[in-house]
């Protein structure tokens, strides 16, 4: 039986819908992307993490434990799907909820925690919102927390990597709100011009905080907006791991090849609140959020996978447990390792440090650890 898939607008890619499993999680097999079993299990881990990691982290959130969270409940397929589709030696440049997806690429638990902690092993020390983890080795750049600023970023790095010739693509990720942003058309026009190998991936999770995505944009799609700078865009569904993952490979693949950038439009929603700081039942009708939550990425994954042979329940069952562990051990050896040395405050940012900086430093006295309250972003 075949899963009943949005038809194909091949010759409008960016105003059509691209599924490979359809929400009952049956196939289009004509449709299905070249994966491997192993890499197919990767992949459904990678989504399950992000699934357990919320829910843990954002319960640590709510007991004052950490400042701020921001979840990508629902986004899972969206992330991993991009993720999956770079080779290692590709950069990611996140927007605001790809955590995940640096942690699929090689961050390590610990890493992140120690970033939402902002303690002595972030890299960062603590200079960064907590969910603003990044890392060099596995190529996921430190988000930006000023909407759409990371777009030039991931433009100038994939411009300078088409000039020295390496073989690097960059993904340049963004929300729908990002798309009003200036940043958006500098980078994009930008891009274009020059043919450089980057995709910009735009999860439209239909909300930017309280703004809905029809007051962002009078356009159908966010993907028709590549059309205006001289490149193609293709919109297809986020919640089908499968169809993003095969949508930003075939962009991926264009872009190694020389022939320049896309703009992929993941359709998704934003299930979750905007942030731990953040109310959306004061803003939105929350009937249309649990429709959304039917829709359910990880659940229309499972459902496939199930059907192939490649998960069961206890399988499932285990896999969650194991995770939900790993973040329980990340938080248990990161939650209590001291802050930063105060001196970096000063030493980090001048070679020799000014005199009246040092007697600053010498009248800090350090605060205890106290319960944090709320971080607004
Ligand atoms: C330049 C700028 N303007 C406003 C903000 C406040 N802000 C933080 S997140 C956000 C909404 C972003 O929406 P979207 O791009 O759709 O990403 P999503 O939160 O849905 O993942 C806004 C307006 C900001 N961080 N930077
Ligand atoms: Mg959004």
């Amino acid at each position: 039986m075949r899963g009943q898939v949005a038809p194909l607008a091949d010759d409008a890619p960016e105003l059509g819908l691209y599924q490979v499993l359809a929400e009952n999680g049956l196939a289009e097999p004509t449709r299905l992307p070249h994966l491997g079993d192993a890499e197919l299990r990767r992949m459904y881990r990678g989504m399950l993490t992000i699934r357990v990691m919320d829910e843990r982290l954002l319960a640590l959130q709510r007991q004052g434990r950490i400042g701020f969270y921001g979840e990508a409940k629902g986004q899972e397929a969206a992330i991993i799907g991009a993720a999956a589709a770079l080779g290692p030696q590709d950069w990611l440049v996140p927007a605001l909820r790809e955590a995940g997806a640096g942690i699929y690429r090689g961050l390590p638990m610990r890493t992140y925690v120690a970033q939402i902690f902002g303690n002595g092993n972030d890299v960062s020390k603590g200079r960064q919102l907590p969910c603003h983890p990044g890392t060099r080795a596995a190529r996921y750049l430190t988000m930006s927390s000023c909407i759409a600023t990371q777009l030039p970023h991931a433009m100038g790095m994939a411009w300078a990597a088409k000039i020295a010739g390496d073989d690097v693509v960059v993904l340049g990720c963004l929300g729908d709100g990002a798309s009003s942003e200036e940043d958006f058309h500098v980078a994009a026009n930008f891009a274009g011009v020059y043919g450089v190998p980057v995709v910009f991936f735009c999860q439209n999770n239909q909300w930017a905080i309280s703004t809905p995505v029809t007051l962002q944009t009078a356009a159908p799609t966010m993907a028709i907006k590549a059309l205006a700078y001289g490149f193609g865009g293709v919109r297809c569904d986020g919640n089908d791991v499968l169809a993003v993952y095969a949508c930003v490979k075939d962009a991926v693949d264009k872009a190694r090849r020389g022939g320049g950038p896309t703009l992929v439009e993941a359709l998704t929603y934003r299930v979750s609140a905007h942030s731990s700081s953040d109310d959306p039942t004061r803003y939105r009708d929350e009937n249309v959020t649990a429709a959304w939550r039917q829709k359910d990425p990880l659940q229309r994954f499972r459902t496939w996978m199930t059907a192939q042979g490649l998960l069961d329940a206890a399988t499932d069952d285990k896999l969650r447990a194991d995770l939900d562990a790993e973040v329980r051990d990340a938080v248990a050896k990161e939650e209590h390792v001291p802050p930063p040395p105060l001196e970096t405050l000063v030493e980090d940012v001048f070679a020799e440090v000014p005199a009246h900086l040092r007697e600053q430093l010498g009248e800090i006295t350090p605060l205890p650890r106290q319960k944090l309250g709320g971080v607004h972003q």
